[in-house]
């Protein structure tokens, strides 16, 4: 059995019942000149994750492992997107309004895809989720389900919100999870910092930390 070492101790897994779950890679987060940027945010915080997080990636379908992508977005109608989160930001600025890629987090626009590094392959399932949890208003669980999967390594962004309440969510409903700490972002170095503490802290509270090498040093055995 594979056995990662992690904080806040070693985190093992077994072959047939992990996945990978991306969450969240799209162009709007991560390009510059785009919605996230556009926002005051320094995207280089969250490009630094592209690189490992496609090293690993090519490393888990090489070993024939599952990975399950997510993207965060609405209908063009907007019809799934409460005014409680409608109405957040700079009036300018809100999901649906035109932005450098498209409308921003609509679905079927190119800024609510994911970046072109990290396109899923072959039947990689992509979830398109309306908030900022994985479970919340998708098949998530009947994936997990049906895949007879128990651990997530958890990767994408960000850190302190769509990571930490994917994570959240899914130690509650039993799955054990793994946060590898070089393939999350966050915007504010403060946030990624406290986001991974907050995780392991407490023995391991809601999930294990560590990072892609070590993962990809144990899959390939
Ligand atoms: N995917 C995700 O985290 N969505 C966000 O809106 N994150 C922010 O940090 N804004």
């Amino acid at each position: 059995m594979p056995t990662v070492d992690a904080t806040p101790g070693p985190f093992s897994f077994d072959l047939s019942s992990v996945a990978l779950l991306v969450i969240d890679m799209q162009r709007d987060f991560l390009l510059p000149g785009g919605f996230g940027e556009s926002l005051g945010n320094d995207v280089s915080q969250l490009r630094r994750t592209i690189a490992p997080l496609a090293a690993l990636m090519a490393a888990w379908r090489a070993a024939d492992l599952r990975i399950i992508h997510t993207r965060e977005g609405h209908q063009p109608d907007l019809s799934d997107c409460p005014p409680a989160k409608l109405n957040r930001g700079a009036p300018s600025m809100r999901i649906g309004d035109p932005g450098a890629f498209g409308r921003i987090l609509i679905r079927g626009e190119y800024g609510h895809d994911i970046v072109d590094e990290l396109q899923p392959v072959g039947d990689e399932p992509v979830v398109d989720k309306p908030g900022k949890g994985a479970f919340y208003a998708t098949e998530l669980q009947n994936i997990l389900t049906e895949g007879a999967i128990t651990s997530l390594v958890v990767t994408g962004v960000t850190t302190e919100v769509c990571v930490h309440t994917t994570v959240r969510e899914a130690n509650d409903r039993g799955y054990e999870c793994l946060v590898l700490a070089d393939c999350v972002g966050s915007y504010f170095p403060e946030f990624q910092r406290v986001g991974l503490q907050m995780i392991a802290a407490q023995g391991g509270i809601f999930g294990w930390v560590a990072s892609s090498p070590e993962l990809i040093k144990e899959i390939g055995r």
